[in-house]
């Protein structure tokens, strides 16, 4: 049990929620790795969400009340630290919702699709995939067709870029979250929010409730330049720490 008390309270649930998911076999065993990574990069950010991850959650929902056909795609690390959320996202964005793995199986996918339905998730898509994502070697291309496959626009926190870039050459608008914004696919997708999924997914849905002139945002979005003022955010921090 950690106390409420402990100053870093947020952070070592985070670890608990992905440790245990490892257990119930929801997260890959490298989900562990990838949270250590981005907890690193979290601790450059301020733990918080930065004046440019916050801009790019405006641009993010401006996508997906734009879309057609959105899709949020799941995997282990994002269900068990983000599901309730997820499912709220795609509630109000009138998104689907794909799990969709990098280290596919198909007992780990069924597992996943059960844990976001036990969550309140409902018609829950990943299960049998019928599609490819073109480019793709082996059980990670595997999509559904109804979800990533026909979508326009894909949210796809926590991704490798290979995907991400497949995804693109199939010209869908890529939205993802990432708090290492060197990392390829923070360079490959057309939106990146380099923010925790914690917190980047309800700020998307606090974004999508205010009024904007959505078609002006995605016209004048500049993804590059967000990450240039990510990375001048992490340099001003660190050149100023005060130990
Ligand atoms: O469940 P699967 O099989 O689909 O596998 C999921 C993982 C995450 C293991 C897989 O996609 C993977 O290996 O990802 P990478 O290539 O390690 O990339 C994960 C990226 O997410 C890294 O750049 C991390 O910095 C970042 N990251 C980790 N935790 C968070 C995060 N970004 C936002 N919020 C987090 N909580």
């Amino acid at each position: 049990m950690i106390p409420k008390s402990h100053p870093r309270y947020e952070s070592l649930m985070m670890r608990e929620k992905i440790s245990e998911g490892v257990k119930k076999g929801l997260v890959h065993e490298t989900g562990m790795i990838a949270h250590g990574r981005g907890e690193a990069f979290d601790y450059l950010l301020g733990e918080k969400t930065i004046p440019p991850a916050d801009n790019a959650a405006v641009a993010a929902a401006a996508y997906l009340r734009k879309a057609k056909n959105a899709v949020i795609s799941v995997n282990g690390n994002v269900a068990v630290l983000s599901a309730r959320e997820c499912i709220e996202l795609a509630e109000a964005a009138n998104a689907k919702i794909e799990v969709n793995l990098f280290h596919r199986t198909e007992g780990r996918v069924k597992k996943l699709v059960e844990f976001m339905e036990n969550k309140g998730g409902s018609n829950i898509l990943g299960m049998g995939a019928d599609a490819r994502i073109p480019g793709l070697e082996h059980d990670r291309g595997k999509c559904s067709a109804e979800g990533i496959y026909s979508a326009d626009v894909v949210l796809v926190p926590l991704e490798d870029g290979d995907r991400c870039e497949a995804l693109k050459k199939m010209g869908k608008k890529v939205i993802t979250i990432d708090l290492n914004p060197l990392s390829r696919t923070a360079r490959t997708a057309d939106v990146t929010i380099v923010d925790n999924v914690v917190r980047a997914i309800p700020n998307i849905m606090d974004k999508m409730k205010e009024e904007h002139d959505w078609d002006e945002i995605m016209k004048n979005w500049d993804n590059k330049k967000c990450l240039q003022e990510c990375m001048a955010h992490i340099t001003r921090r660190l050149s100023s720490y005060e130990f």
